[in-house]
């Protein structure tokens, strides 16, 4: 199987690059992001649980996020591999997904980790709340947050990949089809 961790912080491509990955290599999607959007639509207990940390630009507690990604995995059967978007955000999701993968007796094969800087991360989201409705791109001060969030809690997952030599860094400015070819040649040349 391919699994691919696509990393990066808020607003550096990811999911607008799953969408090339997965086309191509036949990949199944993964985004904990879409998933909690769309029990916020549904109004689920787990969106109205994870509405509050998204909105204030939080992360979801490590336990919750957890459990849903693993019932999101094993809702197929027999792919041929899982583009991971917005997961693992901490050490202890890492930690988990390793466990789980290994019991299904599979791995990841690569972290992709798109590299942006900040004010372009703030250009692209104030932009994507012009059309997104997301109330988590619209407000600058929890742009912010995000940022520091990330900076924080889930830029030290770069290192649990790189301990495990599938760490690769992937520049993230240019156009949207620059930065897919550089992805696609990123995983032809390391997998
Ligand atoms: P996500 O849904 O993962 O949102 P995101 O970080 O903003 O990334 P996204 O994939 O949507 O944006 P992209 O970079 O593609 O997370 C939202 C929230 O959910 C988190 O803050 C957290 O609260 C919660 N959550 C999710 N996963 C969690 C977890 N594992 N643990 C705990 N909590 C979790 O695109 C951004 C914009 O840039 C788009 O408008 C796009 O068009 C544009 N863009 C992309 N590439 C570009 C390029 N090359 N040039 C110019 N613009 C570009």
């Amino acid at each position: 199987m391919l699994n691919i961790v696509l990393f990066g912080p808020p607003g550096a491509g990811k999911g607008t690059q799953s969408e090339r990955l997965i086309e191509k290599y036949g990949l199944v999607h993964l985004s904990t992001g879409d998933v909690f959007r769309a029990n916020i639509k549904d109004e689920t207990e787990l969106g109205n649980l994870a509405k509050s940390y998204m909105d204030a630009g939080q992360l979801v507690p490590d336990e919750v996020t957890i459990n849903m990604l693993r019932s999101e995995v094993v809702k197929h059967d027999a792919p041929k591999g899982f583009i991971f978007d917005g997961f693992p955000r901490t050490n202890a999701q890492a930690q988990a997904l390793d466990e789980f993968l290994a019991g299904l007796q599979t791995e990841i094969s690569l972290m992709l980790a798109l590299e942006v800087e900040e004010n372009e991360l703030k250009t692209r989201l104030l932009k994507r709340a012009e059309f997104s409705g997301r109330p988590d791109d619209a407000d600058p001060a929890v742009i912010e947050k995000r940022i520091a969030v990330y900076n924080n809690e889930t830029a030290p997952v770069k290192a649990f990949y790189q301990a495990q030599h599938k760490f690769v860094a992937i520049d993230g400015i240019g156009s949207i089809d620059e930065i897919t070819q550089r992805l696609f040649s990123a995983i032809d040349t390391n997998n």
